[in-house]
C-alpha cells in the first residue's frame, strides 16, 4: 500500500517594528541590504503569525494558503526558502539512513495572520519567519534561530528579525554570498520588560508602494540615502544598543523618531516622491510632541514603517499618560481606524 502518512509541525512568529530601519537592498535576489537595522519584537498575544507545516508522499505538489487563500508559492524568495531548508534536511537525511525522507515529499503550509495582511503591520515578516520555523522543526533541523535569520532574510527581509523576542539587530553583513546578513538577539525582553508599544491603524488597506519596489527606487534615486547608509545609521546602530543596554528611554525615542524621520526623508526625496505617511500620521507625531511637551520629558517616541500606522512606544509607568490622549482621538474617530496595545515580551519561539 503507498505511504500516506502526514508529518506535520506548528509554530508563532511574532511581529517586529524596527527602530532602526531597514531600506534598501545591495542584493535584491538575496535581500542583502544597504545596512544594519534593529528592532523591538512586540507580544505574540496580539499580532502573530500562526504556521502549520505538514509534508507527506501523499501530497501532490508543494501548497501554501494564507489566511485560507491559496498563494503563489512560484515566487523566487519562497523558493529559496523552501529549497534551502530542503538541503539543511538532506543533510540530515544523508548522515542518518533511519531519518524518513522528508526533503522529497511535497509541503502543504496553511498561515493564519491574526491582523491585517499588507497594512504597514509587518505582516510579511512575522510570516516568512512562521514559515522558516515550521518547516524547521518539521524536519527537526538542529539550526540555531540565528542561522535561520539567513534563510527568513531571502524571504523578506526583516523576517530575519521575527525569529527572536525582545531587541533584536539584523546584521547587514559584508559576504557577497550574504552568510554573515543575520540576526541575533541584542537584549533578551526582560532585560527592559517596562517598555510598551501602540499601534495606531490609520488604514488597513495595502499599500500602494510596496517596500521592495519602494526601497530599489530610493537607492536608485535619492541623494539623502547615500549619507543614511554610511554615516547616520552605522552610528545610530551603535547609540541604540547603548541606549537599550542602559535602559535609557530618552535616548532610545530620539532615536527612534529621528530614524523613522531619516527613512521617509529618503521616501520624500526617492523620485516619483514616495508618501507612507499621511494626515492622521501626521496628527500621531503632533500628538507625541504634546504628549511630551506637557510631561516635560520624553515619554513617548512615535515609528513609521511603510505606511501611515503609528507604532508608539513608551513605558508603563507612563501608560495613563501617553494611552489617555490617544484613545480620546480614537473615539472621536478622527482618521483612526482602531489601536491595538502591545507590550514587548521574550516570544519563545
Ligand atoms: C523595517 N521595513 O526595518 C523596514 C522599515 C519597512 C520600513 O522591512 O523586500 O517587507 O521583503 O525585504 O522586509 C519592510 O520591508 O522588504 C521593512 P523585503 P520588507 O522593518
Amino acid at each position: 500500500m503507498a505511504d500516506t502518512k502526514v508529518y506535520r509541525a506548528s509554530t508563532f512568529a511574532p511581529v517586529n517594528i524596527a527602530v532602526i530601519k531597514y531600506w534598501g537592498k545591495r542584493d535584491a535576489k538575496l535581500n542583502l541590504p544597504t545596512n544594519s537595522s534593529l528592532s523591538v519584537t512586540l507580544s505574540q498575544d496580539d499580532l502573530r503569525t500562526h504556521t502549520t507545516a505538514s509534508c507527506s508522499p501523499a501530497y501532490q505538489s508543494d501548497s501554501l494558503l494564507l489566511n485560507g487563500a491559496s498563494q503563489d508559492i512560484s515566487g523566487a524568495r519562497t523558493q529559496a526558502c523552501l529549497r534551502e531548508l530542503r538541503s539543511l534536511r538532506k543533510t540530515l537525511e544523508d548522515s542518518d539512513s533511519s531519518l524518513s525522507p522528508l526533503s522529497t515529499y511535497p509541503l502543504e503550509i496553511v498561515s493564519q495572520n491574526n491582523f491585517p495582511t499588507a497594512a504597514g503591520l509587518a505582516s510579511s515578516a512575522a510570516g516568512f519567519a512562521a514559515l522558516v520555523r515550521a518547516i524547521a522543526n518539521l524536519y527537526q533541523l538542529k539550526s540555531t534561530p540565528t542561522e535561520l535569520s539567513r534563510i527568513a532574510r531571502q524571504g523578506s527581509g526583516s523576517a530575519c528579525r521575527s525569529l527572536f523576542g525582545g531587541y533584536v539587530a539584523w546584521e547587514m553583513g559584508k559576504e557577497e554570498d550574504g552568510s554573515d546578513s543575520v540576526a541575533y538577539e541584542v537584549a533578551p525582553a526582560s532585560h527592559w520588560p517596562e517598555m510598551r508599544a501602540i499601534i495606531l491603524v490609520a488604514s488597513a488597506e495595502k499599500k500602494d508602494v510596496s517596500s521592495t519596489s519602494g526601497m530599489q527606487a530610493t537607492v536608485k534615486t535619492s541623494t539623502l540615502f547615500n549619507e543614511r547608509i554610511t554615516n547616520t545609521v552605522p552610528k545610530r546602530m551603535e547609540e541604540m544598543k547603548k541606549a537599550i543596554a542602559e535602559r535609557d528611554f530618552a535616548s532610545f525615542a530620539a532615536l527612534t523618531t529621528k530614524d523613522s524621520n531619516s527613512f521617509h526623508a529618503t521616501c520624500l526625496d526617492t523620485d516619483p516622491p514616495i508618501f507612507y505617511m499621511n494626515d492622521t500620521s501626521r496628527a500621531a507625531i503632533a500628538m507625541v510632541e504634546a504628549i511630551n511637551a506637557n510631561a516635560g520629558k520624553t515619554i513617548a517616541a512615535y515609528t513609521f514603517d511603510a505606511g501611515p500606522n503609528a507604532v508608539v512606544y513608551y513605558l508603563a509607568e507612563h501608560e495613563t499618560s501617553v494611552l489617555a490622549p490617544f484613545k480620546a482621538i480614537l473615539q472621536a474617530k478622527d482618521g483612526w481606524e482602531g489601536a491595538r496595545g502591545q507590550s514587548v515580551t521574550s516570544s519563545p519561539l
